[in-house]
């Protein structure tokens, strides 16, 4: 076939188009076709590890996380969420991750409190603000936490991509506590966090660390006298049937880490990296929904749950101001005497909590 020069010149230029739009994965209309032969996205699997069960807020997290993913690949990546227990307990979980046996973890700091110091700084009491939206913004803007604190994590293996709160932490307990003294001789089971002895022996009580499913048949026993945790987890994990008190203190905040692989991360096509990080960023206003309506949630159950009374304490500001001294001391131990601790973390966190109480 003969074809003339400006019809030869159309038909290679068409021929060109199409390989550059192949080779970009579109298909000419702006949209991913879904393809995963496209070049788009290439088909994975990726297993999601979460510290709760179905329903809870971090296995609603991954869920989500998930159909998101699913959505911006056109169904090429799909993630799988995992609820606790599969795979042992939190802390064999965090060492799955680092070993790159999962891609993806919801992790909290204090399972890995041996291993990278300077994240029991969210175990303190009072040094976060109690107010969860201020908790949240801080969580999300931090740069001590975001970049500093996130190159420690790193060194492990565990890269965290963004912190949230899971909701201000209460005590339950069956004595009611209402003061530092009410804690003496108090066993409270915790996590594997070694600050969280200093913090607890501040009011005159001892640790135990365990994982939480051992944790409603030792309160059950009296093996443990106490715990801490967001009130959608003490009423979702039936704590309070075993607990007679529950008391809003507004220590601190049950903080949770979206984690990779650092490895795996690193690994990452640009494209499909762009997918995650932003999936990333959109999940910090819905998980912060989805916990504030479940903690709601679990105080009304708590209440209307008869055949299980609790009392439920609310902490007085005055009340609240004899833990805050009690709990001032450990602050600077932990900034001056916790080994391997980054202080200019420390300082740098403080301040940004200040800048965003002063807003
Ligand atoms: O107390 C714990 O260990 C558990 N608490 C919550 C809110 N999530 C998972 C964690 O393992």
């Amino acid at each position: 076939m003969i074809l003339n020069k400006r019809f030869s010149w159309t038909l290679s230029s068409i021929i060109a188009l199409s390989v550059l739009l192949a080779a970009c994965g579109g298909n000419g209309d702006g949209e991913s076709n879904g393809d995963a032969s496209n070049g788009d996205f290439a088909e994975e699997s990726w297993q999601f590890v979460t510290e709760e069960l179905q329903g809870e807020v971090q296995y609603e997290y991954a869920a989500e996380f998930a159909d998101r993913i699913s959505e911006k690949t056109d169904g090429a990546i799909t993630v799988e969420p995992l609820e606790f227990g599969a795979l042992g307990s939190e802390v064999d979980q965090a060492q799955l991750l680092q070993q790159g046996g999962v891609e993806l973890a919801v992790m909290s700091p204090g399972f890995t409190g041996n291993q990278v110091q300077d994240g029991q700084i969210f175990s303190l009491h009072y040094f976060f603000p109690s107010d969860q939206e201020q908790v949240q913004e801080v969580l999300t803007n931090s740069e001590a936490l975001n970049q500093d604190l996130r190159a420690k994590y790193e060194e492990h293996g565990i890269s965290p991509l963004s912190y949230w709160t899971e909701g201000a932490t209460a005590w339950s307990s069956n004595v009611g506590i209402e003061s530092p003294e009410d804690w003496s001789g108090l066993n409270i089971r915790v996590q594997e966090s070694p600050l969280m002895r200093e913090t607890y022996a501040a009011y005159g009580a001892t640790v135990q660390s365990l994982s939480w499913d051992e944790l409603y048949t030792a309160l059950d026993r009296g093996t443990v006298d106490a715990q801490e945790n967001p009130i959608f987890f003490i009423q979702s994990a039936s704590f309070h049937e075993v607990q007679d008190t529950v008391t809003v203190s507004n220590h601190n905040n049950y903080v949770a880490m979206t984690t990779v692989n650092t490895d795996w991360y690193n690994s990452l096509d640009d494209n499909v990296k762009e997918v995650v990080d932003e999936t990333v960023a959109e999940m910090q206003d819905w998980v912060f929904e989805e916990q504030t309506n479940q903690n709601q949630e679990g105080i009304d159950a708590i209440e209307a749950d008869t055949d299980n009374p609790t009392e439920i304490i609310e902490l007085t500001d005055e009340q609240i101001e004899v833990f805050r001294e009690a709990a001032e001391p450990v602050h600077q131990y932990y900034r001056d005497e916790v080994s391997d601790i980054d202080q200019d973390i420390f300082d740098k966190l403080q301040e940004e909590i200040a800048d965003v109480m002063d807003e």
